[in-house]
């Protein structure tokens, strides 16, 4: 399909043809602006912003980089190119043809993956709503709008799904997509890790590092899906993903080489010292991706769930770059959980393999998280330090799954409460540490400037400099 970029919504799934979506389309578009300019970046929607957009699929000339302003982002439909006689890859109807339409008997299933998918794109954006204040520099600031825009991009994907394909029930739920809204009391977002405040930069790197990452292995794992529209929406929403990880992990990567420079300068890694020189010392650091990286592994559902066996019975939803296993059935293997035995500590279950999908997309995120570690901990070595940055054990500080409130340590021993209770503030952010946090996030607005506890990132934007006019203010 050609892809159409003049329509009032830039498109390749040929909208121009079909009169009655256009115009239901056309009809959400504006209750989209509205939300965007009540909870979307406060304040800078006059600014000119150097932004990329997608205007075609093709590996080469998807993005185009341009000055504009947000409100006027061309937010479009894309969907990777369709494959020829793609088959489904798993599951009880393994190597039949993919559905091109929502079969009856999966439609609410499928309509309900939708939304939590769709639900969390608009939440991130209100989550960091308020960042821009406090950004350390233009080429930051520019990162998180270009972040911004492009989940709301991904809403737009999922919103044209539930408009193409769920009827009146999915115009609903796209409007519902609009009135949810992170933290709130009444109509939170659905998802735990989207109701908690983003408010400062730290926690921005550690969200796009954690979180989105959460979104690159769900997104692959529905880029699986039998549904064929579904999956093409996400394999395209995979490639702009890349980037949001890139933010978060470069973001942490320069604040840990800022704090080493600075401990080098003043020869102590004493926590007042380095806090009194205005940079972030590394145990807080440990803290903040402690709070996220537990709160991201939430995100997988549980380690046993009957859901994760339907979905991938069915073909709904895989597991993420399916093609690498060797049973793509899985009607007769078993997995084994660790799970708390109640007497503090740890017994062995097997349970089906269809019901442990959670579990292994669990563990593969785990183990993509390690490679941002391991060049962290590249600088803390190089600079000859011994302190390393670490992931904590997947059972600490669960609240989904069968570590829900088990209280742990961070290495996974469980612990009694009373323990827990007494050390927790060595192991996340106290009240302290987001107070001293957030009085280093001042705005830095001045060209090529950065803020004194983050260090320049190595190379700018598409072959900008660093001190590129990443923003023109009006
Ligand atoms: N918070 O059977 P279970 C992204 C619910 S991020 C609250 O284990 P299942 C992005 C669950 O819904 C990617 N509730 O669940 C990143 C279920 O509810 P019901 C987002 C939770 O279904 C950054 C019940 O607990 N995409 O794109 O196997 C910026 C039983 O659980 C939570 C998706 O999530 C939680 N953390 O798995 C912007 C993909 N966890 O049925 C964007 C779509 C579980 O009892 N969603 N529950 O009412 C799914 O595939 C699944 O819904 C889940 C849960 C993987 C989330
Ligand atoms: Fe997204
Ligand atoms: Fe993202």
């Amino acid at each position: 399909m050609e892809s159409n970029y003049q329509d009032r919504i830039p498109n390749n799934v040929g909208l121009g043809s079909n009169r009655t979506l256009q115009r239901a389309l056309e009809h959400w578009q504006p209750e989209f602006l509205n939300w965007w300019h009540g909870l979307g970046p406060s304040d800078f929607n006059a600014s000119s912003v150097y932004l990329r957009t997608a205007i075609s699929v093709d590996t080469k000339g998807w993005a185009t980089f341009d000055y504009v302003r947000m409100p006027d982002y061309r937010w479009g439909i894309f969907l990777a190119q369709q494959e020829d006689d793609r088959r489904v890859g798993f599951g009880d109807h393994f190597g039949q043809p993919v559905w091109q339409q929502v079969p009856g008997e999966h439609r609410s299933t499928l309509r309900r993956l939708i939304v939590t998918q769709g639900d969390t794109e608009p939440a991130s954006v209100e989550q960091q709503r308020l960042l821009g204040h406090t950004a350390p520099s233009l080429y930051d600031l520019r990162n998180l709008f270009q972040v911004n825009v492009e989940e709301g991009r991904h809403l737009w994907a999922m919103v044209y799904l539930l408009h193409a394909y769920f009827g009146r029930d999915g115009r609903e739920e796209a409007e519902e997509l609009l009135e949810r809204h992170s933290g709130d009391a009444d109509k939170p977002r659905i998802l735990s890790t989207f109701n908690e405040p983003i408010s400062d930069w730290l926690s921005f790197y550690m969200f796009t590092y954690f979180t989105d990452r959460d979104g690159k292995f769900q997104l692959k794992s529905l880029a699986e899906s039998s549904f064929d529209p579904l999956a093409r929406t996400c394999k395209f929403m995979l490639t702009e993903e890349a980037h949001h990880m890139f933010v978060g992990d470069t973001g942490i990567g320069r604040v840990i080489k800022r704090t080493i420079e600075v401990m080098k300068e003043l020869g102590t890694d004493d926590q007042i010292a380095l806090r009194k020189a205005g940079v972030i010392d590394l145990p807080t650091i440990q803290k903040y991706l402690n709070f996220w990286f537990s709160s991201s592994l939430d995100l997988f559902g549980g380690d046993s769930s009957s859901n994760a066996a339907s979905y991938f019975a069915n073909g709904l939803k895989g597991r993420p770059d399916e093609i690498k296993y060797e049973d793509h059935i899985e009607a007769e293997s078993s997995y084994t959980l660790e799970l708390p035995d109640g007497k503090g500590g740890i017994r062995e279950e097997r349970i089906p393999m269809r019901n442990a999908v959670n579990e292994v997309v669990r563990e593969a995120y785990v183990r993509d998280c390690e490679k941002g570690m391991a060049r962290w901990n590249r600088h803390l070595e190089e600079a000859g330090y011994p302190h390393r940055m670490t992931l904590p054990s997947t059972r600490f500080r669960r609240t989904v799954g069968s570590w829900a409130n088990v209280p742990t340590n961070p290495e996974g021993k469980p612990i009694s409460a009373e323990e827990f209770n007494a050390r927790q503030d060595e192991w996340l952010p106290t009240s302290d540490d987001r107070a001293y946090v957030h009085s280093v996030m001042r705005g830095v607005f001045e060209r090529g400037k950065m803020a004194g506890w983050i260090a320049p990132p190595e190379r700018g934007i598409n072959t900008q400099p660093i001190d590129f006019e990443y923003i023109k203010f009006h």
